[in-house]
């Protein structure tokens, strides 16, 4: 008898590394990977089996289906909103076709298996579209229903795939004799920009918050791309990490709908650089506005109504703004960069 283990794809990206040390640390099902590049030194001991490739390559994902028996998919691997702007047509074929690629592993394992395979999809706010600065400060807290016309082909791709997902879920071949939906339980989170004191993201354009605080750690200047009166909801990394995690263990029944918005803390980018020069006296930071990506930013809500994902499963982000800066990230990003001599 083969054990059943967990497959992330995109392992060794921001959300991966704190994934892997979570569920290695909880100890239960053995992981496995999947990435373009090989696992960080140290990250690679915590997993059963790192496969090095392209969720493009259908024979690779055959060849992770005859060796392993994949019960729950963490599907991560995407390019971000940015990058994704540069390459829209590659981005397509990434998020879009890799994410059908996983689709269809995860169906067919299921129907091999005899049991449903969980598939856990990192959506994003991006699958918002806002028209203007006074529409989003009007929508204020948007649900998931509403202002769902992205401006980026990023978010073309996630809201896509979540409705995808669902066609899997409930759907799937819903003309053949015998019925094959519900044997990928799909569930998707949409996260806000995330922010981690172990990684600096790329490619993103929520990344000015994290970029801020790392480079102000590093003793660099920075100057950020939107301006002071910009805002997006945010999240710690563990908050995202244990989002994914509850609500893989969330009983099916619990699930009211298939994609579900996540929020922590929503300040302004004028918010983090004073709570970045309380920490860092000496920071220089600036703002440089790029109107071409203050305009994906402004499309994008203020803030989010997760009540949903509370009640529905009991998401509940331990740190809000001051306790993420207070607690997790200044300490350990201080920390990091002390420890690398900066
Ligand atoms: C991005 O900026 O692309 C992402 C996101 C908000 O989904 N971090």
């Amino acid at each position: 008898m083969r054990k059943p283990v967990v497959l992330i794809t995109g392992a060794g990206g921001e959300i991966g590394h704190g994934l892997i040390e979570q569920l290695a640390a909880d100890g239960g099902r053995p992981i496995i990977t999947l990435d373009l590049a090989p696992l960080e030194p140290g990250m690679n001991r915590m997993v059963a089996r790192e496969f090095t490739g392209s969720i493009m390559d259908a024979s690779l994902l055959e060849v992770i289906r005859s060796e392993f028996e994949v019960d729950t998919v963490f599907h991560l691997a995407a390019l971000l909103s940015t990058r994704s702007e540069f390459s829209p047509l590659t981005a397509h074929e990434v998020n879009v076709g890799g994410t059908l690629n996983l689709l269809e592993f995860a169906q067919h394992e299921a129907e091999s298996n005899g049991r449903p395979v969980t598939f856990l999809y990192p959506s994003s706010i991006a699958a918002y579209g806002l028209p203007s600065l006074e529409a989003k400060t009007a929508a204020g807290r948007v649900k998931e229903d509403e202002w769902t016309h992205p401006t980026t082909m990023y978010g073309c791709n996630k809201l896509y795939c979540e409705q995808l997902g669902e066609y899997y879920a409930r759907h799937y071949k819903q003309l053949s004799a015998a019925s094959l939906a519900g044997r990928v339980d799909f569930r998707a989170v949409r996260f806000p920009g995330l922010i981690s004191a172990m990684t600096v993201p790329s490619g993103g354009t929520s990344d000015y918050a994290p970029e801020m605080i790392h480079a102000a750690a590093k003793g660099e200047s920075y100057a950020c791309f939107v301006r002071p009166d910009a805002q997006i909801p945010f999240m710690a990394m563990p908050d995202g990490v244990n989002a994914l995690l509850k609500l893989a263990a969330a009983p099916k029944g619990a699930l009211t709908q298939t994609a579900y918005n996540l929020g922590a803390f929503a300040p302004t980018a004028d918010d983090v650089r004073t709570a970045v020069v309380a920490a860092f006296p000496t920071a220089d930071i600036t703002f440089t506005v790029d109107t071409k990506r203050q305009g994906i930013v402004d499309s994008w809500p203020a803030d989010v109504d997760d009540s949903a994902a509370r009640l529905d499963w009991g998401f509940a982000p331990e740190f809000d703004f001051a306790r993420a800066f207070g607690d997790y990230l200044i300490p350990t990003i201080r920390q990091r960069y002390e420890g690398m001599g900066k």
